[in-house]
């Protein structure tokens, strides 16, 4: 039989209320052990907790919801008591004191809810995403991918490759039938939808990503070019110290910060030169290793050292060792003591942005370039929040289709291009659960916060 699960579902720590959320078979017995009684379905109930010997341990509301009408689809019952540490604790004690109860493990009741088919795996996720918005757009698409906004493009893609599966076994295993070019034009022309419909979601999910994760923008450069005062300026604070003295900083500080809506990592780091100073050149090893993680550089320049005429001039040096394959944008700052103009151009073939860390001008801009370089198209009204492993399902779904769009142009629908529709099949029903294998279930769920 089904364990019992219990868990605290409201935050730990002091509160005006404190839910115990109990979930599984015996979820009346609790009930009536605790208060009494099991109370009408869906009605709140107005009781006291008693612990084993009669003593109230706590009074409050008891909910009772009959399954398969709640968020589990088993019976649930929640006990809203006082949102104490220790009062909660006791009445906690007093309900895992029962046959057949244990503490749930961390998404154990979404897992629950998944496993009884109230919710599929990405709506299961967005559970935990809303969860942990740290934005108020993050927080809207997680409730549209939790309403099944995502789920639902995803399933008509699955629908559409069932029936182009089928159309294809049929050229298979009917050649006399149909066989002629007829049919497999139907077939190319089915999936080159299919193809344009994903590469759609699959953009949108990059979108949702971006939102959920936020992306890693690195500021390096040669010592007092002002690194740190542009993450300040940036973060709004004085997060990271600044001071005249070159090799200020000598770690990697990392900073969430929001651009309209947008999260985005900000990492400063040690000036980057030769130096004898032993921590110092830790600190400029820590700097390389965040520079090759990050997914855009800021190169900071300071540009009352650097302007030679009216022409910019690069820290060559530094480019030569910076990776080619990130992208990057020189930032001019200081241009409040060379008075040029604040604003983007372009210098060797990377955006160049002038700007001063101390009076702010042109901040503005920077803010909105890192938008646009950080792949952000304009408020996606309707977006959803996507993960890491949806976009590799998406990918690979991608990779299996067109493999069987080559397939079909070479040599027609046969056995081939059958199978590279199997595995697209496979690959996108990830996404919802469909072929999710058990390890990576377990994993999924690990990630959530207990009582969720
Ligand atoms: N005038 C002026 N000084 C700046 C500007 N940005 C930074 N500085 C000064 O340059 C020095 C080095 O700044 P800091 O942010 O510590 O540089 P880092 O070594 O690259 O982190 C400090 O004295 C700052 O006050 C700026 O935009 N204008
Ligand atoms: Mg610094």
């Amino acid at each position: 039989m089904t364990d019992t699960i219990v868990a605290q579902a409201t935050a730990p720590g002091r509160g005006g209320i404190g839910i115990l959320r109990i979930s599984g078979p015996q979820a009346t017995h609790v009930a009536r052990a605790i208060v009494g009684h099991c109370p009408k379905p869906r009605y709140a109930d107005y009781r006291r907790f008693y612990d084993d010997h009669g003593d109230v341990i706590d009074q409050g509301i008891v909910l009772f919801f009959p399954q398969p009408h709640s968020f589990t689809g088993e019976d649930v019952l929640e006990l809203q008591g006082h949102g104490g540490a220790a009062v909660l604790d006791l009445l906690l004690q007093r309900v895992l004191q029962l046959p057949g109860l244990r503490l749930a493990k961390p998404g154990e009741f979404s897992e629950r809810a998944f496993m009884n088919h109230k919710l599929d795996l990405a709506q299961a996720e967005a559970i935990a995403d809303l969860i942990d918005a740290s934005s108020q757009q993050a927080a809207r698409a997680a409730m549209r991918s939790l309403q099944g906004l995502f789920s639902q493009q995803v399933q008509l893609c699955l629908d559409s490759l069932i029936r182009l599966r089928v159309q294809v076994e049929a050229a298979i295993d009917f050649p006399d039938e149909g066989v002629d070019v007829r049919a497999d034009e139907a077939i190319a022309t089915e999936l080159v939808a299919i193809l344009s419909a994903l590469e759609q979601l699959q953009a949108s999910a990059q979108q949702g990503a971006l939102l959920r994760e936020g992306l890693q923008v690195v500021l390096a450069g040669h010592p007092n070019a002002g690194k740190s005062s542009l993450m300040n300026a940036l973060t709004g604070d004085q997060t990271a110290i600044v001071t005249a003295i070159p090799g200020t900083t000598r770690d990697v500080l990392r900073r969430l910060i929001q651009i309209d809506g947008i999260p985005l990592h900000l990492v400063d780091t040690a000036g980057l030169h030769e130096s004898t100073d032993e921590i110092e050149c830790l600190g400029i090893e820590r700097a390389w290793s965040a520079i090759k993680q990050a997914d855009h550089l800021l190169l900071v320049i300071d540009s009352t050292q650097n302007t030679v005429g009216d022409s910019p001039f690069l820290a060559t040096d530094l480019l030569q060792q910076l990776p080619t394959t990130i992208p990057m944008t020189v930032i001019y700052n200081k241009v409040d003591l060379t008075q040029e103009a604040v604003g983007l151009s372009e210098v060797q073939g990377y955006p160049l942005l002038r700007l001063s860390a101390q009076t702010g001008a042109g901040l503005e801009q920077l803010r909105q370039h890192l938008k646009t370089v950080l792949g952000w198209q304009n408020a996606p009204e309707g977006g959803f929040l996507a993960r890491r492993r949806h976009l590799t399902a998406l990918e690979q779904t991608l990779s299996h289709l067109q493999q069987g769009e080559a397939q079909l142009l070479t040599q027609g629908a046969n056995e081939l291009l059958a199978e590279s529709l199997r595995l697209a099949q496979q690959s996108l029903g990830l996404i919802t659960g469909r072929f999710t294998s058990e390890e990576l279930l377990g994993e999924i769920f690990s990630q959530f916060c207990i009582g969720k």
